[in-house]
């Protein structure tokens, strides 16, 4: 993976990469060049065996505050309005770069999560936020409806009416807020937001990675299905999982009264 980018700062320690959007005087907003990086470090991430769990954040006092509207605005003039859908599919590379990734994605989120940077921190698997986070889902402030996947994540983390009043009114979330209606796993003062960001990490880096990613299969594709489907993956995710190193291991790790240590194979 190239270390060199225009717009990102990568960080990998030990089997955990961590990818910072860096656009601090903008916020982060996505440019073209941004959304470009982020995802391809998130496509060579998924392939990278080295690495085991991925965090996402933002340089500066922002997560992200959406698409850079300078450089995708609306034609006054005449002429053919520009063609959104086609550049959003760009944004829908990025989403399901994060959503199939074989290895847990965590974003953490300080400051503002605006837009579509909102909604790629719900395309991730856990979310953190600093007690200073603010969500919004801006959209509707410029006459929009969410995009980047939010349609779809936002009524499965909150609920359908929460997440009609967060795209109707677009108000902010606050971070305490977010944990209360489960838009985030976890809430926590600014002083700590590194260390718990990094704990988890780590922690997560050292689990069962190839069972992650079956455990992500499993619950991603239950709340598109029914019962019987869900029942029937769950059967054959098992048997993948039942032949995994890391199965053997904790199995035997219990049975012999130590802690398990997952090569995540
Ligand atoms: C920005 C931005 C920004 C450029 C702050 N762009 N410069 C849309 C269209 C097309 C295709 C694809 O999909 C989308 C999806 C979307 O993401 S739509 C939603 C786009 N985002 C927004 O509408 C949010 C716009 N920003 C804001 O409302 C505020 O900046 C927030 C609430 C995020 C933060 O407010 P403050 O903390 O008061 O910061 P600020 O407004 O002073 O911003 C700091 C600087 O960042 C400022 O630049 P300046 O040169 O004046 O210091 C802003 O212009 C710039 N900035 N967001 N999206």
């Amino acid at each position: 993976m190239r270390s060199n980018f225009q717009h990102l700062l990568v960080e990998q320690d030990g089997a955990v990469l961590t990818i910072i959007m860096n656009r601090p005087e903008k916020l982060n907003a996505f440019n073209d060049v941004m959304l470009q990086e982020i995802t391809e470090v998130a496509e060579a991430a998924a392939r990278d065996d080295a690495i085991r769990c991925v965090v996402i954040t933002g340089a500066g006092r922002a997560f992200g505050s959406g698409q850079d509207l300078t450089s995708f605005a609306p034609r006054s003039n005449t002429g053919s309005p520009p063609r959104v859908s086609e550049h959003l599919t760009k944004y829908h590379r990025l989403v399901l770069a994060l959503r199939g990734m074989p290895k847990p994605v965590i974003a953490a989120v300080q400051g503002v999560a605006a837009g579509i940077s909102c909604n790629i921190a719900l395309a991730c698997d856990l979310r953190i936020a600093a007690d200073n986070a603010r969500f919004i889902e801006a959209f509707a402030r410029i006459g929009l409806v969410p995009d980047g996947g939010g349609g779809f994540f936002l009524p499965r983390l909150v609920g359908m009416g929460k997440a009609l009043e967060m795209s109707m009114l677009a108000d902010e979330v606050s971070g305490y807020e977010a944990e209360r209606i489960g838009l985030v796993n976890k809430c926590v003062p600014l002083a700590e937001f590194e260390a718990t960001t990094k704990a988890l990490a780590q922690r997560l880096a050292r689990g069962p990675t190839r069972t992650y990613a079956l455990i992500k299969q499993l619950i991603y594709t239950s709340v598109d299905s029914n019962l019987e489907t869900t029942l029937e993956l769950e059967g054959e995710l098992q048997d993948q999982a039942f032949e995994t190193a890391d199965h053997r291991e904790g199995v035997t790790a219990f049975l012999e009264k130590r802690s398990a240590q997952f090569s995540g194979k």
